[in-house]
């Protein structure tokens, strides 16, 4: 008879966090990795203590109203926890975490990626290559813009908003930053603090969104903040894509007013804006974010960290409620 805790894990996860799982649970794993809908998930979850999800699965307050009483928590494998209703969780007892820290540096790194392909058109040139419609070298086609010594804005100065911080000065640029409040100034690695967002945009030639999907943040790039930015400027978002307008920013791509976007998050993924892919000056990735080997381990690992604190009964070190 086994009397491991069961536990609802609602995708697949990396090898290496299944095992572990095997070992120390008796865990309900989706070996189809299709999206669960909402009755499935309370469906599977009978019996369990802990549901892992990933930032694919909306918990609601009405799917966690209608969890299973024995679930005691929800331990995601995401830094994000837009997904979550945290107070519907707290509501019922349930202890929410989350997986900061580990993927700080995987995702500045595709921050990084889209900054430069964005800015130096690399997607248009790799499609050139691909469809061999490249006619010859040229010195006045493909002109990007440099990011070298250009001055970044970071909406966002949490974990990753810091990594790209001291990314970006690799590159010589003048970061300044806007976040609810001001960073430890030893955080901030020389990065100039704006208390009003409209004084960052007005000084971003490159802006990287970094900040969480919130009530607050829904929509806060929109077409009168998109207006404040210099000509030219480029933005960035490895973040949420409700942090975006999708109206103004395609808006701003079609007419030229702003030189290229770079994005890896979208509202309703996968069926993001088909108008982005009409768009040569849009810099496309699959929120591939934390997709590297050792960070999406250290998630797993992160989030089983968690459950094991919480089935111990000691307090998990990444509590959200
Ligand atoms: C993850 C992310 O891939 O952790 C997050 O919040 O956005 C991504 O990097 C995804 O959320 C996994 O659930």
């Amino acid at each position: 008879m086994n009397d491991r805790p069961a536990v609802l894990v609602t995708r697949r996860l990396p090898a290496a966090v299944e095992a572990r799982l095997q070992r120390d649970y008796a865990p309900r794993l989706n070996l189809d990795d299709r999206i669960f809908g909402a009755d499935e998930i309370i469906e599977l979850a009978a019996g369990v203590i802990a549901v892992i999800p990933c930032h694919t699965e909306r918990l609601s307050a009405d799917v966690i109203a209608r969890l299973p009483d024995s679930v005691r928590a929800i331990c995601s494998f995401s830094v994000g926890h837009d997904h979550i209703d945290l107070d519907a969780a707290r509501a019922r007892g349930i202890v929410v975490t989350n997986t900061p820290d580990v993927l700080s540096n995987a995702t500045a790194e595709i921050a990084m990626l889209l900054l430069l392909g964005a800015a130096r058109r690399a997607h248009e040139g790799a499609r050139m290559l691909r469809t061999d419609t490249w006619a010859d070298w040229s010195a006045i086609g493909q002109l990007g813009i440099e990011i070298t010594g250009k001055r970044l804005g970071i909406i966002g100065m949490g974990r990753v908003g810091q990594v790209m911080a001291r990314r970006a000065r690799g590159f010589d640029m003048q970061v300044h930053y806007y976040n609810r409040r001001r960073v430890d100034p030893d955080l901030e690695h020389g990065a100039v603090y704006h208390a009003e967002l409209d004084d960052l945009l007005a000084q971003s030639q490159f802006l990287s969104i970094h900040c969480p999907a919130t009530p607050q943040t829904h929509r806060l790039l929109n077409a009168e903040r998109i207006a404040r930015l210099p000509d030219d400027a480029v933005v960035v978002n490895t973040a949420r894509g409700a942090v975006v307008d999708d109206d103004a920013l395609i808006a701003a791509l079609q007419s030229g007013r702003l030189f290229a976007a770079g994005l890896d998050v979208f509202n309703n993924e996968p069926q993001i804006d088909p108008r982005y892919r009409e768009l040569d000056n849009a810099f496309l990735l699959p929120h591939i974010g934390s997709a590297a080997r050792e960070t999406r381990d250290a998630m797993g690992f992160r989030a089983l960290d968690n459950l094991d604190a919480i089935v111990a009964g000691r307090e998990p070190r990444d509590r959200l409620a």
